[in-house]
């Protein structure tokens, strides 16, 4: 299949990524999004989003015009959707006392039927956003189907999850390997011609609700290797253990490669996805509904060991230092770092957090534009995020920059530095003290 014009509906962290790079590869593409600022923003030749090497790529497409914007879909060979699915903020299900978090898929279902007016024979819709399994058929053909086109027969669909790390993006869209479900197998050839305009990794051909799945496969192994460390750090620390030292030790074994414990898991993958499972078969996801429990309790579990290490929090100056969801990003959402920050608060501390790739901080945390002024009258530190800039913080600087000589390190960030030498004492999770 031949492609002309592409339309991409939703230009946030995967759409525009995925619109730029096509246009890049020499196919007008136009980008569609509902909020206006972010058309506004691009119409401007601007970008609202943080991604290395993503700003240039806009640009130059936008520039080329081989990238437009506009409001809604227009008529184009293929369809790609790219939206949120987020959770119902309000809605919860509740199986066996069990309250599970439910997908919002009303950014798809709306996508999908802006295609509608404008979808033709021989087009192909794909869908990207991460999905409860069997959203293709279920949810995504009833309404392609409105336009009088049979899925399948006189179009094509399939489903297609990005897989890329954000930080990475523009690399690994091109280089990670891709997997197509299509309704039909003629369905996945032509996401493949598609996505063969620019992936060098393989690209792989399925059915749509096994490609559904694989992606919240993967993301769920993810949180579940978290999730053990995470109670490994707890088991450590009533046993005595450092949990570092134990996983470094255990991970030399050729098949176990068991994942950093932290303050928590956060973004908008990894803590979303296996819910998805969790709420499509709550009577069979029970390792996963555990997994998910666990990695939520991890910044209350932060906030006792910070108890523990300063006392009574109640009118304490702590620095809390990083706010993003891991290191060396500057996204904020979903963070448990900042969940940590909002908890200090709630005990009464007097919280003064610093973010180093985002000065201005994020609303309801009290938040100081630099290391100094979150550091010079604090009584005690946390490190939360294990930013490079942090970790790198010496015992001689650190004791320069603050009178507070109580230390907790979430991350393994200061490990194997003689903060004692320096007059410190030090807390770090999964270590008993
Ligand atoms: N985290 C830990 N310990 C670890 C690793 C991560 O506590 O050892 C925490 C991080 O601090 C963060 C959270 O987990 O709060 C998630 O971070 P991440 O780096 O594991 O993942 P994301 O959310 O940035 O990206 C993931 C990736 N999925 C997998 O690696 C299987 C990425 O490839 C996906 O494209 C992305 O989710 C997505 O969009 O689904």
């Amino acid at each position: 299949m031949k492609f002309n014009k592409i339309c991409v509906l939703g230009l946030g962290y995967i759409g525009l990524p995925t619109a730029s790079t096509f246009a890049a590869h020499g196919i007008p593409v136009v980008g569609v999004d509902v909020n206006p600022r972010v058309l506004e923003t691009l119409r401007r030749g601007e970008v609202h989003i943080q991604e290395p090497g993503l700003h240039a790529a806009a640009e130059a497409a936008l520039r080329s015009g081989m990238l437009t914007v506009a409001e809604k879909p227009v008529e184009a060979d293929a369809f790609i959707i790219a939206v949120p699915t987020p959770f119902h903020d309000d809605k919860f299900g509740e199986q066996d006392g069990r309250k599970y978090k439910l997908a919002d898929m009303r950014a798809v279902a709306s996508a999908a039927e802006a295609i509608v007016p404008v979808l033709r024979k021989g087009n192909l819709v794909v869908l990207e956003s991460t999905s409860p399994p069997r959203t293709t058929l279920d949810l995504l053909v009833p309404i392609l189907e409105k336009s009088g086109l049979r899925a399948g027969r006189d179009f094509f669909l399939a489903y297609s999850p990005e897989r890329v790390l954000p930080g990475q993006i523009m690399r690994e869209l091109v280089e990670n390997a891709r997997v197509i479900g299509g309704i039909t197998p003629e369905s996945a050839q032509a996401g493949r011609d598609l996505y063969a305009v620019f992936v060098k990794g393989q690209i792989i051909l399925s059915d749509a609700t096994t490609a559904e799945m694989v992606k919240l496969m993967e993301n769920t192994y993810r949180d579940i290797n978290i999730a053990i460390a995470n109670e490994f750090s707890r088991l450590a620390e009533r046993f005595g253990v450092d949990v570092w030292e134990a996983v470094s030790i255990a991970n030399l074994h050729p098949r176990v490669k068991i994942l950093s414990p932290g303050p928590g898991v956060g973004g908008h993958c990894i803590s979303v996805d296996p819910w998805f499972f969790v709420e499509t078969a709550p009577d069979l996801a029970n390792l996963i509904y555990a997994a998910r429990t666990v990695n939520d309790a991890q910044p209350g579990y932060a906030l006792e060991l910070i108890k523990k290490a300063a006392g009574s929090l109640k009118g304490k100056k702590i620095a809390a230092l990083g706010l993003a969801f891991k290191p060396d990003v500057d996204d904020l959402r979903e963070s448990p770092a900042a969940e940590v920050a909002h908890l200090l608060l709630k005990e009464g501390a007097i919280v003064k957090a610093f973010e180093p790739f985002k000065p201005e901080g994020l609303p309801g945390i009290a938040c100081v534009p630099t290391l100094a002024a979150a550091l010079k009258d604090a009584d005690a530190v946390v490190l939360l995020v294990n930013h490079t800039e942090l970790r790198a913080l010496t015992p001689e600087k650190l004791a320069a920059m603050t009178p507070a000589r109580i230390l907790v390190d979430m991350v393994n960030g200061w490990a194997g530095k003689d903060w004692a030498g320096a007059g410190f004492k030090i807390f770090r999770l999964g270590v008993r003290k």
